[in-house]
């Protein structure tokens, strides 16, 4: 770095009148705004600017010292940060939140009612974008030097509205009212290549005739709890590199001018909406390209600011690929070492598998990423043949060591049934020193699946790293009743240090802390029955179990056994009066995939049964039905404190790891679930005896498939379920357009039920009557949940990052004067 210079500046004051000042300032001379003429939006704004100058500082101090450290540094890559809102986040962080609430207070200005006004920054589908965001949180806590790169997408997640019903897809413009958070970097910027073809001159191979984007940066500061730490996540926005095309200008055609400029800066427009499954198109690429490309760039410029050669990048550099979507930085990374930077291949590859590292999120088979060849020659020529180097010597690597011409064929790069396809999840496998899942049970099934052969090859290259969310967030900031709660009883430590709530133990029958429990639940209750009053002209009862799945709708995730269970009770109710006895509010949200037919049809049945028991009245109070539309990590946070009963109910096998799992235990309700994913670890840690688990085990759903599964058998010997199924099928639901859900029915009865909904009904609808009988002893129930959040500790995304840091990326904390 060059000398430091010299400089003078106001650090910006904490006090009370500092900050206040300081609101007024940005109002005035950033925002612009008369304070007689500033509406909500112009004091959030004000608001945001204020507290961003209290990160900055830190933000410089932080980088100054990654650079004197010659501190290894973290690249994560992912397609999807799904962050929320920052504002109320930031102001946990910097521990400044009662301060501004009065400072705006005092200007007349209500906190709360500013803070729901800022757009969440809804940059990821579901889980996979949410861990990145809770990672790159805890990274920053844990003072790792970590950056995340990713898309800064013009159109996030898009918006879910309800018509008649129905899943209606609204985009998501984020940045309308601009975005006070992130710095724009018109200077970083980088040149990303498509298309064209390569030409080889003596030894030397050049790409050529290609057709350019430019990838430019903006970058959002990352605080870290309570330490002076903080990180940088960098999202690349495309440009043309062209503002307009001059000839076409020229010849008087305006249109056709900016036509080329709007094509370019499409690659980073749209968030791809298709959460656990592979889109395959080519724009996908070349967004995945685009980023990919700028990453590396920027890193590798990074790196060589203070270094003159590769030898040490792999112990300065981690690169880690969050899913398969980043795969392409491997070949980019080699064409930069090889035709840029002019390393050997052997030189190149040592370098490359020093740096990466995978992470597997997902095992089904339709889920893996692949891309033909065809599409890969045309679009990236260079990285094709780049992959098909890396695959040849892989390949006469395995077969001197033996394999056999079908090993071969099973390992290799391309699958060369049908169309020939690149898999990308073997390109990650092959080069990363390190390959984990996301659970226990996950890491596992990964091992024996989908990467049995390269288990055998590399034993020690895989292993397990179990998810884990950021309790800041999901604890501190989602509940502050609950918070006041274990502040009180085990102190304020648990922010950093989640293990801290095992203290509950200690205290947890004591009447004073089940009464003080129940007291922050039903004032949760209260926020979210007022938040569907508001927004939906709903009333919910507030005394009542709060039943919740929220979640992308998928079939394998089950939506639709809960809604078996939801008819069930209705048919009970009303055959039956008297059978029934606690009341519940079943709480449902979650987006579609926008081309996904069967979960769109899974919603509108949802809806239907909504519609048809909130109205009926023999049901009354004792069954309500919400489907909150445009689930979003900021609803999640208004929703998820409030549930009693948290359903993680995928078919054992499918689901990774889940993680709303673990932020509804961490939030005091308890687990009713398979032994899926991460709910297994889950009941490890609370006992047995604080979860409700139920269903086939994996090696069940293998054998009962296996064995030529019979839905239609189990529904016609089992009354209750045959009367629900025919409910659904017969339009009890649908009177207007009666044959509306037959081909719901036939998913289950006709055509396979693939998850196994009925083969688990039976043992689902008992382990709801357990729900029931549990829920009749308040105290009792409470304890339970009490011992749920005790548990918890150790799924902290900062148990993860720890174990990241130590055993993957070898990396260190950075060293900073408190
Ligand atoms: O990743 C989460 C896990 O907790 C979930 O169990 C898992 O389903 C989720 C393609 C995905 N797996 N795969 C995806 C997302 C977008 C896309 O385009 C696949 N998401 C998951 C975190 O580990």
């Amino acid at each position: 770095m060059s000398t430091p210079v010299e400089f003078e500046f106001d650090a910006p004051g904490r006090d009370l009148e500092s900050l206040k000042r300081s609101i007024a300032n940005k109002l005035m001379f950033v925002v612009g705004k008369d304070p007689e003429a500033a509406r909500p939006e112009d004091w959030l704004h004000a608001a945001a600017y204020a507290v961003r100058d209290q990160l900055v500082e830190r933000w410089m101090t932080t980088t100054r010292a990654q650079y004197a450290q010659d501190a290894k540094r973290v690249y994560y890559l992912s397609m999807e940060f799904l962050i929320g809102r920052t504002f109320s986040n930031a102001m946990l962080a910097v521990g400044l939140r009662e301060r501004v609430k009065q400072a705006l207070a005092d200007f007349g200005v209500d906190i709360d009612a500013v803070t729901e006004l800022e757009p969440d920054a809804a940059l990821g589908n579901g889980g996979l974008g949410r861990l990145a965001a809770c990672f790159l949180d805890s990274m920053a806590t844990l003072n790792i030097p970590g950056f995340g790169y990713g898309i800064r997408y013009d159109y996030g997640m898009f918006k879910q509205t309800i018509v008649d019903g129905r899943q209606v897809e609204v985009p998501d413009y984020w940045l309308t009212h601009g975005n006070p958070w992130e710095f724009t970097r018109p200077e970083v910027n980088y040149r990303v290549q498509f298309g064209g073809h390569v030409v080889k001159e003596g030894d030397a191979y050049k790409w050529v005739d290609s057709h350019d984007v430019q990838a430019m940066a903006y970058d959002t500061i990352i605080p870290g709890y309570a330490t002076r730490a903080t990180n940088t996540l960098r999202l690349w926005s495309a440009k043309a590199t062209q503002e307009i095309d001059l000839g076409a200008f020229n010849r008087g055609n305006y249109m056709a001018a900016v036509e080329t400029k709007n094509h370019s800066e499409n690659v980073s427009r749209v968030l791809y909406p298709d959460d656990s499954t592979p889109s395959g198109r080519e724009l996908r690429l070349h967004q995945e390209y685009f980023f990919c490309s700028a990453s590396v760039q920027d890193l590798l410029r990074r790196y060589l600011r203070t270094h003159d050669n590769f030898e040490n990048l792999p112990n300065k550099v981690s690169i880690h690929l969050n899913d398969t979507h980043p795969v392409l930085a491997i070949p980019e990374l080699m064409r930069l070492l090889l035709d840029e930077h002019h390393l050997s291949w052997a030189d190149a590859w040592r370098l490359c598998q020093g740096v990466f590292s995978y992470t597997n999120h997902t095992l089904m088979h339709e889920a893996l990423e692949t891309w033909p060849v065809e599409m890969m020659g045309r679009i990236l020529p260079r990285h094709l043949q780049i992959i098909y180097d890396i695959n040849a010597q892989f390949l006469h690597q395995i077969s001197l060591s033996g394999g056999s011409p079908e090993l071969l064929r099973k390992v290799s790069l391309v699958d060369e049934a049908g169309e020939r396809r690149v898999r990308m999840a073997y390109l990650a496998v092959i080069t990363s020193h390190s390959v984990n899942g996301v659970s226990a049970l996950h890491s596992e099934l990964m091992k024996e699946s989908i990467f049995f052969d390269f288990a055998n090859l590399w034993p020690e290259r895989f292993n397990n790293k179990t998810n884990g969310i950021t309790p800041r967030r999901w604890l501190a900031q989602a509940n502050p009743a609950l918070s006041a709660v274990l502040d009180k009883q085990v102190g304020t430590g648990w922010r950093r240090d989640l293990t801290q709530l095992s203290g509950l133990n200690a205290v947890l029958t004591q009447p004073k802390v089940i009464d003080a429990f129940q007291g922050a639940k039903l004032a949760n209750k209260q926020r979210l029955a007022a938040w569907v009053q508001a927004h939906m002209g709903l009333t919910i009862p507030t005394d009542a179990l709060y039943d919740v799945q929220v979640k992308r709708i998928h079939e394998y995730k089950r939506q639709l056994l809960n809604v078996l269970h939801v008819v069930t009770r209705y048919l009970r109710i009303i055959n039956n009066p008297g059978s029934v006895t606690v009341p519940r509010v079943v709480v449902f949200a979650g987006k579609a995939a926008s081309a996904y037919h069967m979960a769109k049809q899974i919603i509108h049945l949802i809806n239907n049964v909504a519609s048809v028991i909130n109205n009926d009245p023999r049901v009354g109070n004792l069954l309500k039905v919400v489907f909150i539309p445009n689930y979003s990590v900021s609803l999640a946070e208004r929703i998820i404190p409030a549930a009693d009963l948290s359903e993680q109910i995928s078919t054992a096998g499918t689901e990774a790891s889940g993680t709303g799992n673990m932020k509804f235990a961490l939030n005091g309700a308890l687990t009713i679930g398979t032994l899926d994913g991460a709910n297994v670890e889950i009941l490890e840690n609370v006992g047995a005896d604080n979860i409700f688990i139920f269903g086939l085990t994996t090696p069940q759903v293998a054998a009962t498939r296996a064995a030529g599964y019979q839905p239609r058998a189990i529904a016609e010997g089992n009354p209750e379920l045959n009367a629900v199924l025919e409910a659904i099928r017969d339009g009890a639901f649908s009177p207007d357009e009666p044959g509306r859900f037959q081909s719901i029915y036939d998913l289950l009865v006709n055509w396979g039920d693939h998850y196994l909904l009925l083969a688990d009904y039976a043992a689902y609808i008992a382990a709801q009557e357990q729900v029931d009988i549990a829920y009749q002893n308040k105290e009792a129930w409470s304890v339970m949940a009490l011992r749920n959040v005790a548990a918890m500790g150790p799924f902290s995304a900062d148990r993860t990052i720890g174990e990241y840091a130590d055993k993957i990326w070898k990396s260190k904390p950075l060293e900073l004067a408190s």
